[in-house]
């Protein structure tokens, strides 16, 4: 549940605050963005006389909606306070020059397993961070526009798969009429725009998607599909985008569990999905884990794969 005294809290901390950068997690998503871009924007909007900065050494390709960040000099890390968001534990912070800045506070929604700030605002109950900063904006009457609206979009709709999955609440769906209220961004939303801006795929992506949905192999309820290099370079895709295949297989029926098998470097990944049946005990037997009905498994063999779908087919 949003904690509205703590909200008010980092809005004190803030005004305390003349020098502040924003940070996000490596591997940066759209909720990584959203949420440090929308913060970064708010912050812009209501407080003109303050230093607000961005940081962060990785990307996603979407200029000109993610701009380059603003990485600011030590000298200037040395006066500011660092706001960490959707980033979980230290290592996750892109990156390690955050040591310079004079205190960290910590706005995140994953479960809580490294409180590295001086002050953490940890809500697992949201779905997204993004989200915690729509809720952050409104307990504190800031205002924002349609630029905010469009970056807090991004990490609500991504880390909820478009509002699919189960954390899709009432207060998403609060927050989501808060951010696409005319009265707060002065305009009406462009919810199209903005998903075209989000999900288009280049037509690289789109071949690729077509080709490797001819390669999934399904067993009963079970699919799964194998990701190799030579299927990455004949393609024209990332890795990052392989991991991205996994959604193929969702939305099929008659299928509860499947597998999406990634090779990088001298081995084999492995992401395991289910919609009703537990088999994380099945990832953490190859040195995995993860929640039970989604979890990973790494540097395998390419017989540990074979044994991965055996044992997963055969669970019912
Ligand atoms: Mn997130």
């Amino acid at each position: 549940m949003k904690n509205v005294e703590q909200l008010r809290k980092i809005k004190e901390i803030i005004e305390e605050n003349d020098y502040i950068v924003i940070y996000r997690h490596i591997k940066p998503d759209y909720d990584a963005f959203g949420s440090q871009l929308s913060l970064n924007r708010v912050l812009k909007l209501n407080y003109p006389e303050k230093h607000i900065y961005t940081y962060g050494k990785e990307t996603i390709d979407n200029p000109p909606f993610i701009p380059p960040m603003d990485n600011p000099a030590d000298e200037i890390l040395g006066k500011c306070l660092a706001i960490m968001v959707d980033t979980s534990n230290k290592q996750r912070i892109d990156d390690d020059s955050h040591v310079k800045c004079k205190a960290i506070l910590k706005i995140d929604h994953h479960p809580a397993v490294d409180d590295y700030g001086f002050f953490n605002y940890v809500d697992t109950e949201a779905s997204s961070c993004s989200q915690i900063i729509s809720e952050l904006i409104q307990v504190n009457g800031w205002k924002m526009d349609h630029l905010t609206a469009q970056y807090i979009y991004a990490g609500m709709s991504t880390d909820t798969l478009k509002m699919t999955i189960d954390n899709c609440d009432w207060r998403l769906f609060e927050d989501m009429a808060f951010i696409t209220n005319k009265d707060n961004i002065g305009c009406r939303f462009d919810i199209n725009g903005t998903n075209r801006i989000i999900y288009d795929m280049t037509m690289d992506l789109f071949k690729a998607q077509a080709a490797l949905s001819q390669k999934v192999v399904f067993i009963d309820d079970t699919a799964y599909l194998y990701v190799m290099k030579k299927d990455m370079d004949e393609l024209h895709i990332t890795l990052e985008q392989s991991k991205d295949m996994i959604h193929l297989m969702e939305h099929i029926v008659g299928v509860d569990k499947w597998l999406l098998f990634m090779e990088e470097d001298d081995h084999i990944n492995c992401s395991l999905r289910s919609h009703s049946t537990v088999i994380n005990d099945i990832a953490a037997k190859f040195r995995g884990g993860g929640h039970p009905f989604a979890s990973g498994a790494a540097k395998l063999s390419y017989e540990e794969t074979q044994e991965i779908i055996r044992l997963v087919a055969e669970r019912k």
